[in-house]
């Protein structure tokens, strides 16, 4: 419940409170002296208060009300701690209320400094330290515990440059980077800087941020919303004089924590209290809804400056507060930073002592145009006036200089105002570290949690009195938490490096895997260089020239017209799954019941015989089952593989592809095959009537519900296209009108070397390892036999480079077909969240980073897509050759398509679509996913056939 109104303290409370560090008794006891030092105050002086100075009583009154104040309890405390949890853990969720307002920041920093870190690295922090930027040359050795001293140079900014054009502050301090570098015997080429900039931003990448807002003195006009990285790149190659990348771009309390020594243990917290003040510390991935992560962490800015719950904030809140906020550059923002950075509280110092003076509390009821003037009390003010030792000396020389002439209690009451402001500031800023650690014990689930805090800033460095008082308060509101406070050695400047060292890996990382999948990137040119190619081998393969396409006849010279009827029997080897059907067409329709049944590999690499002898096993299981035993069907085989046919039923295998190699058939009629294992079966009668590839059985398929379907394709374990072409273009069968569905084989097609520029040495591994090495080139690069081990290929060179999974080559993944094409399916469906891609790839025994999973997705992603564009420039070919054909200024057609990976893949069929609209955009080309397979088709082509047939005898 927040207070509103100020409650009184219970003694215990004030005693605790007003304890001033270094064993000062509490203010209380000063109290009453307050009163009665007033009275010896001078009377009527320019500058000074007219109205008569106030009786003791009020003016310890006036100094009384001015403390407390700045008073704030253990409960607002907890309170404060609690609310900011409470955003914090909104803002994570991704619900942050613009009320609470602390942001939450993810910064792309996923772990905390290996140790392993090595290089030198330009280090240029803005913002920090407000009005100077220091650049900073670290040289890490990458050996646990050694470490070389940074050289280091401070620029002040000018105070017209830190309010200017955004341009200008960039130049600036381009400008200060080739000052420092000219300083240092460096190579002008190659440098890799880290940009450590203090300020809240949205960051999309290691090197990718925008300004969300300034804080802390700075309004350069022309940078909120804008990529901070991108100004600073464009200074820097406005500037010449050095070549320099700029890889990260860290907050400074990501920098502070990722400097902690790692020897005392990770820092897992990062606190800043410098002119501004901060903190960032280590969230679990999973509970961060911006990123789609469910293991590791990520560093979080949490951004507190900007908290601001009115609710418990409103009773802290002093009227100097409001007043400080109204003057400053960014009123009613930051307000909790106000309350605490160093950029403030000598300017709240001076607005207490002012309203002092101006009570004719203190300096005799005399300000000075000093003590009237905004930022005339720095903070190196405040700290060496409160300082129980030497403070009172300070505070004499100090107020002097600002004109102002001291009373003779003046300076242990200015002593307790800078004890106020400082103390609030220290307590505030542990309840917000309170929150931190709290939330820390929420995510990791520990009650007990032992944690190192790296702390940075002048405030730290410079007034141990701030932490002291800092660690006491975080003990009282987080007594379970056992916190060691770690100085970070050089404000942050080596953990910048760290982070960078990180980024420059990730980014060298980045560039082998887009040189490794440059090659996969087939561009309009290239693809449309396949296309023409393809034509060209089509026409030759047509006119029985030489061509790798060998454009068979497949004696199907109409698509299906609705006439066909009857029951057949069909079989469909060659893909994923042999299927045995029974397919009854009526005029109602098809219907088709079938079964699959398992090739094994031993019988599709065994002998002929065996292959159909099995093959004839499962028709007789299946005539069983559906009670079709002694009955006599006319059979459709469709057979997968390139086949010479002399006739509907007579196919002559050329040779087996797809992992099949059965002895004693290439060079056979496969017809004849079936017809004698038929004939070895006892009682066992089929009428193989027709022999289809699975391309012709898919277009009948389709045709027989869409009668502009005249293209057959698969993109399934291996790939191929049919069509129906002019019969006259036909060189190896006699007539010259009317169609015939021709059997492109396209799986070959560059087997002659004319796609050798687009292969990679990892087509050429794949290719090395098959059973038909030098073959079926095409298919290699484009089907599902093939796709994953080509990934597997390419990510058993990246392992290689270091770039994935730490350089760690894994027996499995050095297995053959290990890494299945379907994994490429999974692992690129958009529903599929970073995390299952981990998963999938840890099941595979490979422990892997957040990083590693994005770039096998990005192997994925070039591999299938190159395929679909393959995929895509070859019906491109077959569309254009057919529009061609029939003279036509815009064909509409059809595409019976069927095959696992053009069916499972998320994105292979639009992006086959989008290549083929692309290089073929006189064609509109609608692709119809087969339902029922190829068997249907065959059964459809065996009817007409029977149909023919029946008309033949008539
Ligand atoms: C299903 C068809 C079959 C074809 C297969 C190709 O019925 O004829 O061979 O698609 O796809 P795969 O099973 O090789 O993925
Ligand atoms: C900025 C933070 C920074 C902090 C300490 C704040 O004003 O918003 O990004 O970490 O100052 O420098
Ligand atoms: C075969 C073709 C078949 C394709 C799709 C290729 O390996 O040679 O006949 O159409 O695979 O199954």
């Amino acid at each position: 419940m927040p207070h509103t109104e100020r409650e009184e303290l219970t003694p215990e409370e004030s005693d605790q409170l007003l304890l001033l560090p270094g064993g000062h008794p509490p203010l209380w006891n000063h109290m009453d002296s307050i009163g009665s030092v007033r009275l010896r105050q001078r009377e009527g002086a320019p500058g000074c208060s007219q109205e008569g100075l106030p009786c003791p009583s009020d003016s310890s009154e006036l100094v009384l009300e001015c403390l407390q104040q700045f008073k704030v309890t253990e409960t607002q405390l907890r309170q404060i701690q609690a609310s900011l949890l409470g955003s914090m853990e909104q803002a994570l969720g991704g619900q942050a209320s613009p009320a609470s307002a602390v942001q939450m920041l993810p910064t792309y920093v996923g772990s905390t400094p290996h140790g392993t870190e090595q290089g030198d690295f330009v280090v240029l922090e803005l913002g920090a330290t407000g009005a100077s930027l220091r650049v900073l040359w670290v040289t890490l050795l990458g050996i646990e515990g050694h470490r070389m001293e940074p050289r280091s140079q401070e620029f002040v900014i000018p105070p017209e440059v830190m309010l200017g054009p955004g341009q200008q502050l960039f130049d600036f301090a381009a400008h200060c980077l080739s000052e420092f570098l000219d300083a240092l015997p460096v190579d002008k080429e190659g440098l890799q800087l880290g940009f450590s900039f203090s300020f809240p931003c949205h960051q999309t990448g290691l090197d990718r941020s925008t300004l969300i807002s300034w804080t802390k003195g700075f309004r350069c006009s022309g940078v909120e919303g804008h990529d901070v990285v991108q100004l600073l790149r464009d200074a820097i190659k406005r500037q010449g004089a050095y070549s320099i990348d700029v890889v990260a771009v860290v907050n400074d309390t990501v920098g502070t924590m990722m400097g902690c020594e790692p020897g005392v243990g990770p820092c897992e917290v990062g606190l800043v209290v410098d002119t501004g003040t901060n903190a960032c510390y280590m969230e679990e991935a999973r509970h961060v809804a911006v990123l789609d992560e469910d293991r590791g962490r990520v560093c979080i800015s949490v951004e507190w400056g900007s908290f601001s719950d009115d609710g418990v904030l409103g009773p802290v809140l002093t009227t100097f507060d409001h007043a400080l906020d109204r003057e400053s550059l960014n009123p009613g923002a930051q307000r909790f930073e106000k309350m605490i950075g160093g950029l403030y509280l000598g300017e709240l110092v001076r607005l207490v002592l002012a309203h002092l003076a101006q009570r004719g509390v203190l300096f005799g009821g005399c300000t000075s145009p000093a003590l009237l003037s905004r930022g005339s009390i720095l903070l190196e003010h405040v700290a060496e006036m409160k300082d129980p030792l030497a403070g009172a000396a300070r505070v004499h020389a100090i107020l002097r200089d600002m004109g102002l002439s001291m009373g003779a209690s003046d300076a242990e009451l200015v002593q307790y105002v800078c004890a106020a402001v400082f103390t609030r500031a220290a307590r505030l800023c542990a309840a917000a570290l309170a929150a931190v650690l709290a939330r820390l014990q929420h995510s990791r689930e520990q009650q007990v949690l032992q944690i190192a805090v790296a702390t940075g800033g002048r405030v730290f460095e410079r007034y141990p009195s701030f932490l002291s008082i800092l660690q006491e308060t975080v003990m009282l509101l987080a007594p379970e938490c056992d916190v060691s406070f770690i100085p970070s050695v050089d404000g942050g400047g080596r953990g910048v490096a760290m982070v960078t060292a990180v980024a420059a890996r990730l980014a060298a990382h980045r560039r082998l895997l887009e040189e490794t999948l440059a090659p996969f990137r087939l561009d309009h040119e290239q693809l449309a260089a396949v296309r023409a190619q393809m034509r060209e081998a089509m026409v030759k393969g047509l006119q029985g020239e030489a061509s790798s396409l060998r454009m068979l006849p497949t004696y199907v010279r109409a698509t299906p017209d609705g006439t066909e009827r009857g029951d057949f029997l069909a079989l469909d080897l060659g893909g994923t799954n042999f299927r045995v059907l029974l397919v009854r067409v009526t005029a109602g329709g098809v219907k088709i019941t079938s079964q699959v049944y398992s090739i094994p590999e031993y019988v599709a690499q065994g002998s002929g015989q065996q292959l159909f002898d099995h093959i004839v096993d499962c028709i007789v299981d299946f005539q069983q089952k559906q009670g079709l035993s002694g009955q006599s069907l006319p059979l459709g085989f469709t057979f997968s593989f390139p086949c010479r046919q002399l006739g509907l039923d007579q196919g002559i295998l050329l040779n087996w592809t797809k992992g099949f190699n059965a002895s004693d058939c290439e060079g056979q009629d496969i017809v004849c095959l079936l017809r004698e294992a038929i004939g070895r079966r006892q009682a066992v009668e089929l009428n193989v009537v027709a022999i289809v590839n699975d391309t012709v059985g898919t277009m009948m398929s389709c045709g027989y519900e869409d009668p502009r379907c005249e293209v057959g394709l698969i993109v399934g374990t291996g790939t191929n296209a049919c069509y129906m072409e002019e019969l006259q273009n036909v060189a190896a069968v006699p007539g010259d009108s009317g169609h015939m569905c021709i059997n492109m084989e396209w799986g070959a097609f560059g087997d002659d070397g004319s796609l050798d520029s687009l292969r990679t040495c990892f087509d050429a591994n794949v290719d090395q390892a098959s059973i038909n090495p030098g073959k079926q080139s095409f298919e290699k690069m484009i089907s599902g036999m093939y796709l994953g081990e080509i990934v597997r290929h390419i990510l058993l060179h990246l392992t290689s480079l270091g770039v994935l999974f730490r350089g760690q080559q894994t027996q499995r993944l050095q297995t053959r077909d290990i890494f299945k094409t379907k994994f490429l399916s999974e692992i690129e469906s958009d529903s599929l969240a970073l995390r299952q891609v981990r998963t999938i790839l840890e099941d595979l025994g490979l422990s892997l980073t957040s990083d590693d999973a994005l770039m096998v997705l990005e192997v994925c992603q070039a591999v299938s897509q190159r395929a679909a564009q393959l995929c895509g420039a070859g019906v491109a070919a077959v569309v254009e050759k057919i529009r061609e054909n029939r003279g036509l200024e815009e064909l509409t057609v059809s595409v019976g398509v069927d095959g696992t990976l053009y069916k499972l893949h998320p994105h292979f069929s639009s992006l086959v679509a989008a290549t083929v609209r692309e290089l073929a955009p006189r064609c509109v080309v609608t692709f119809l996913q087969s339902e029922d397979g190829s068997g249907k088709g065959a059964a459809l082509v065996t009817a007409v056939a029977c149909r023919l047939a029946q008309m033949a005898h008539v």
